[in-house]
């Protein structure tokens, strides 16, 4: 059989057996890859259209970042913030002019940069807000995902992500995802954030209606409370604009920054806010070992840099509407509804046709790699180096899963 000629199922057996089960992957290992195409043990390849939860927006081993990366390897990886490096500067003026903020604080991981937008709401709150003594609250929307952390799973509504890990940070407030009228009602004298996804992803890629952004901007400035874009997963050019509050016209008060700033290569997280929110900071109060460290600051530098000349913006928002137009097709014909914007996409299968995960089984063995979400929803996120031949591929390997 040519199955047992594979190394995959050996391969996939081995990878399962002295892990945690924190994870249900898909049955391919991968071994390398380029761009927006990653090869398997047995030399198969598939297109890449989740692009590490869009952590690879500029596709695998990006020539530019990985010559970042090799040349500072030679040079310096990590000294800790206790001393100052070469790369730091540049890292945070760049990044700062790319989110038109005056400051940014670098971290790791997304989860520690919502951890730090939450230390830093709270202690602007009290600093500069006067709010009393540990009184402060956050509002959240429901389907809300920031990450892993007690304190944030403190504020999911998925049991998943939540049931067990209690006790819970105190200080959420929950609203409904869209509804300015919850909104405006939930926010008291001691409300020091607002904190959401533009574009909720593991809600299943969920675009709030037109003019909720900009009604939560002017009621966070009405009553003095900070708006924090999580755009850990929607912001540097997924959504076709380099942040996705942008199609609104809106500029939140605090940006929450990861995944492709790390170009794919290594974690890398920030804040970016102005003097008057980020300046409630002072030494010893926040921080992190890795945060800042020169090997992230030499990659990320160059994410800015490629962000900064919009061409991956431009890409993705053309890219995306050819995308969203081809999946948009197949409504009735499996689909039941398309959701997104640029080059990140959410689909619901007919539930009686076959699962999120059936479908997503099925294009892998087509050789396209997508992840499902909540039953019968998957999400398409591909690098935005994906061409409109590769888009028109993967639209079309969708369509040939759901005829069956
Ligand atoms: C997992 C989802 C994607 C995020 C937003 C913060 C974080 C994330 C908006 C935390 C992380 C992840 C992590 C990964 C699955 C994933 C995910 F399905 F859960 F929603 F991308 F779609 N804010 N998203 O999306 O960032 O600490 O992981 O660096 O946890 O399994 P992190």
């Amino acid at each position: 059989m040519i199955e047992d000629m594979l190394r995959t199922p050996a391969a996939v057996q081995d990878a399962e057996r002295h892990t945690a089960h924190n994870y249900h992957p898909l049955p391919v290992v991968i071994s390398s890859a380029e761009g927006a195409w990653v090869t398997d043990v047995d030399g198969k390849r598939y297109l890449d259209c989740l692009a590490g939860y869009s952590a690879l927006n500029f596709g695998h081993r990006h020539p530019t970042l990985i010559a970042a990366a090799h040349a500072q390897l030679d040079k310096l990886t990590l000294t800790s913030r206790a001393f100052i490096h070469d790369q730091f500067a540049d890292f945070c003026r760049e990044l700062a002019a790319l989110c038109g903020k005056d400051l940014v604080l670098p971290m790791n991981t997304g989860a520690e940069a919502v951890e730090t937008g939450i230390k830093v709401a709270r202690k602007w709150g009290y600093q500069v807000k006067g709010v009393p003594d540990g009184q402060a609250n956050i509002v959240v929307a429901e389907g809300n995902f920031h990450g892993r952390t007690t304190t944030i799973v403190s504020f999911s509504t998925d049991s998943d992500a939540r049931a067990d890990f209690g006790p819970y940070t105190p200080g959420f407030r929950i609203v409904p995802y869209g509804d300015l009228a919850a909104l405006t009602e939930a926010i008291d004298e001691h409300t020091v954030a607002v904190l959401l996804e533009p574009i909720q992803g593991e809600q299943g890629v969920v675009v709030p209606p037109e003019g909720y952004l900009r009604g939560v901007r002017l009621l966070c400035t009405e009553r003095n409370v900070l708006f924090i874009a999580d755009e850990i997963q929607s912001g540097l050019g997924r959504t076709g604009t380099t942040f996705a509050c942008e199609q609104e016209g809106v500029v939140p008060d605090m940006y929450l920054l990861g995944k492709a700033l790390g170009g794919g290569i290594v974690p890398v997280s920030a804040v970016a806010a102005d003097t008057d929110v980020l300046g409630v900071l002072q030494p010893g109060q926040h921080g992190s070992t890795f945060g800042g460290n020169p090997l992230a600051c030499a990659v990320a530098t160059e994410v800015v840099r490629l962000l900064a000349t919009g061409e991956f913006q431009r890409r993705s928002a053309a890219l995306g509407e050819r995308l969203q137009a081809g999946l948009r097709g197949l409504i009735g014909k499996g689909l039941v509804a398309v959701r997104g914007r640029g080059l990140w996409a959410g689909l619901d299968i007919d539930p009686a046709l076959m699962s999120g995960r059936k479908a997503c089984e099925r294009l892998m063995e087509r050789g396209v790699l997508a992840k499902d979400t909540h039953g019968s929803t998957i999400r398409l996120a591909p690098p935005l180096v994906i061409t409109e031949e590769e888009i028109d591929h993967a639209v079309a390997q969708v369509a040939a899963v759901l005829a069956g």
